[in-house]
């Protein structure tokens, strides 16, 4: 019988699980098929499943006895047999980042309001529970709570104010093995401790850091860390006193060492004030020109985290050479499920095929633990999840939580078979629905690329809000994300003739990318500017392509939206309804991009579509 915590969780979820399935489960032994817990003291994570006579035995410490009833009642719930399993994750932070505001709202969250902040305090409540019991059930653990961008009340979450409340949050999550990370300011010591600086030098600052870690860390044994958004977006950091990211994360990772804690750096830094005209700076260089050479000069527990691409979650970019890069420090990639602008939880796109093939992606600077999986420590998404019935808005969004948990434990699990069993394990086992529902996660995120920006140019959406089209909306602003469209040619040249950035790869890489004919055609706009008569492997002009991508993609989003309507009756009818809602925005969405992408495409070219279609003048 588990003694530990987390052993009585694990022993607690299994006769939940059991029961909810039909059983009737006993504690003790009497007779008929057992299911054995054998617990060792420790606090790693490795499962072992063996069948034993017509049962089954769970062999780990605390926690590797939670993720093994999970893992066991997944596989029930599948209908299988008793699974044989050894396994331990892959990496030992797997953690989502909420981009929680201290008021409630959540910034780009698209599921309701936060559930962690309510009147401006952290709060703990059966929601909580049931967050932590999410989490271990995908393999997660570890969330990182309030926004990177640390604002208003979640200022004081390092100073102490609300110590109870987390204090009482983090007990809460550790009963299920999930630790709190906190986002922290680097300017706190001015906004919080009245120093007039925040120099990573300053004896001073040094100080403020580390009374305060003490006196955090001390009241909070479950917390884990700190995550830091800084020189970014307007954030604070150590170029505000011509310090190094380096310096900045090291003297915060001093001063959470003495409590084991880590320090999460992120390396989106870039300058966010460009100028449409000015064209030398190119965003995508920003984080390796920012890091690459301070490889090896940080702390052993500073992360860089770092995002999956060299500008921010768009459906199609290639994958950050910085990834490729480090050697001699921790790398961590950073993730997006909330789909900022992959639709928003209004339409379905799964994102789980995207990861696996940026997990697997090859970097070839070396001959073998190349592909960005071996290279990285530590793994996380931005989350998706908020107060909503069904947490993440849209309920298909469900599988992109679920997925990225089982990937962040096997980076090589198969997004087919996510997808097969997120759907049996939410709808039931009736073949139809699996095959539909499947069928429809697997071919989302190519109907999604195709009716929105095309080729891997993105940034096509609306400013601010980053939902629907607006071709020219991003193009004289100041972010950096322009495509520079003519009547002539479109795209921005990333190749030594123009920013250079395809030299940021390994040599293999760089001229695969540098060449035109060797450049993957998904990506063929994200690196090179080409006129719009340029001919596709298959024959057809570069616009042409463009054009039928958005007749097709919106047709396409219609058949997803038209095999769902089939479901009717097959399932409860309010989650029905819900996802239907949602695939009636999906088409009238996909309709309005096709018309203006297209149209706009055609006011500038004045080329007409080859098949004669409409394209609305
Ligand atoms: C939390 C993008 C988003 C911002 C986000 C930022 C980041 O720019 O639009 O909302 O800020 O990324 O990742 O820090």
């Amino acid at each position: 019988m588990p003694a530990t915590r987390l052993g009585k969780a694990a022993m607690r979820e299994l006769l939940v699980g059991l029961k909810a399935m039909g059983a009737a489960p006993e504690r003790s032994s009497s007779g008929g098929p057992s299911i054995r817990m054998t617990e060792y003291l420790g606090s790693d994570e490795k499962v072992t499943l063996r069948r034993s006579g017509d049962g089954m035995e769970i062999v780990g410490s605390g926690r590797g006895l939670l993720y093994g009833v999970f893992h066991l009642l997944r596989h029930l719930a599948l209908g299988e047999e008793y699974p044989e399993w050894e396994s331990s994750p892959a990496y030992p932070i797997r953690i989502l980042d909420h981009w929680d505001n201290s008021d409630g709202s959540i910034e780009r969250g698209y599921a309701g309001l936060s559930f962690f902040f309510q009147d401006g305090k952290p709060v703990c409540n059966e929601r909580t529970k049931d967050y932590a019991r999410l989490m271990a059930s995908c393999g997660l653990n570890g969330c990182c709570i309030n926004n990177v961008n640390v604002r208003g009340n979640a200022l004081k979450l390092l100073g102490g104010s609300y110590k109870r409340e987390l204090k009482r949050l983090a007990s809460c999550l550790s009963e299920y093995g999930v630790s709190l990370w906190l986002s922290v300011s680097f300017s706190a010591p001015m906004e919080l401790g009245g120093l007039d600086t925040a120099d990573p030098l300053d004896e001073g600052v040094k100080q403020w850091w580390k009374e305060t870690c003490l006196h955090l860390f001390t009241a909070i044994p479950n917390l884990a860390g700190f995550l830091v958004k800084a020189d970014s977006e307007g954030r604070p950091g150590p170029h505000s006193y011509q310090r190094t990211q380096a310096e900045g994360a090291n003297m915060l990772a001093d001063a959470v060492r003495p409590f084991g804690g880590k320090i999460l750096w992120r390396c989106f830094v870039y300058n966010c004030t460009q100028d449409w005209r000015d064209l030398k700076t190119d965003r995508a260089r920003a984080q390796y020109d920012h890091f690459a050479g301070l490889d090896g000069q940080f702390r052993d527990n500073v992360y860089l985290q770092i995002k999956n691409g060299p500008v921010d979650f768009q459906i199609r970019e290639p994958v950050s050479p910085l990834l490729g890069r480090l050697e001699h420090t921790s790398s961590m990639i950073e993730f997006q499920i909330a789909q900022e602008y992959t639709g928003q939880q209004r339409h379905v796109c799964y994102l789980i095929p995207m990861f696996r093939e940026i997990l697997d992606f090859r970097h070839r600077v070396r001959p073998e633990k190349d592909r960005t999986a071996d290279r990285i420590s530590a793994i996380c998404a931005v989350s998706n999840t908020g107060n909503d019935y069904n947490w993440t808005g849209h309920d298909l969004a469900a599988a992109n939580l679920f997925g990225f948990g089982l990937l962040s434990w096997d980076p090589s699990a198969d997004p087919a078979e996510i997808a097969r069993q997120w759907s049996i394990l939410t709808f039931g086992d009736d073949p139809e629905v699996t095959e539909t529902v499947t069928d429809i996660l697997l071919r989302s995120r190519d109907v999604y690329e195709k009716y929105t920006a095309p080729l891997g140019i993105g940034w096509m959406c609306v400013p601010e809000t980053h939902y629907g089209p607006s071709p020219d909306g991003f193009e004289y602003d100041r972010w950096g994300t322009y495509h520079r469209a003519t009547h002539r040619e479109i795209g921005v040249e990333r190749g030594p003739e123009g920013t250079g950035y395809t030299e940021q790869y390994s040599p293999e890489l760089a001229e695969l990318y540098r060449n035109i004919e060797s450049c993957p055609e998904e990506l063929l706009l994200f690196f090179h500017r080409l006129p719009y008569d340029y001919r596709m492997k298959d024959g057809r002009t570069l616009l042409q392509r463009i054009y039928d991508d958005h007749f097709e993609g919106y047709e396409e989003a219609k058949a997803m939206a038209d095999s769902w309507d089939k479901l009717e009756g097959k399932l409860d009818e309010e989650t029905f309804r819900r996802v239907q809602v949602r695939f009636l925005e999906q088409v009238r969405s996909a309709a309005e991009w096709r018309d203006v992408i297209n149209t706009w495409l055609h006011r500038l070219t004045l080329i007409p579509d080859e098949k004669g279609r409409t394209i609305y003048p």
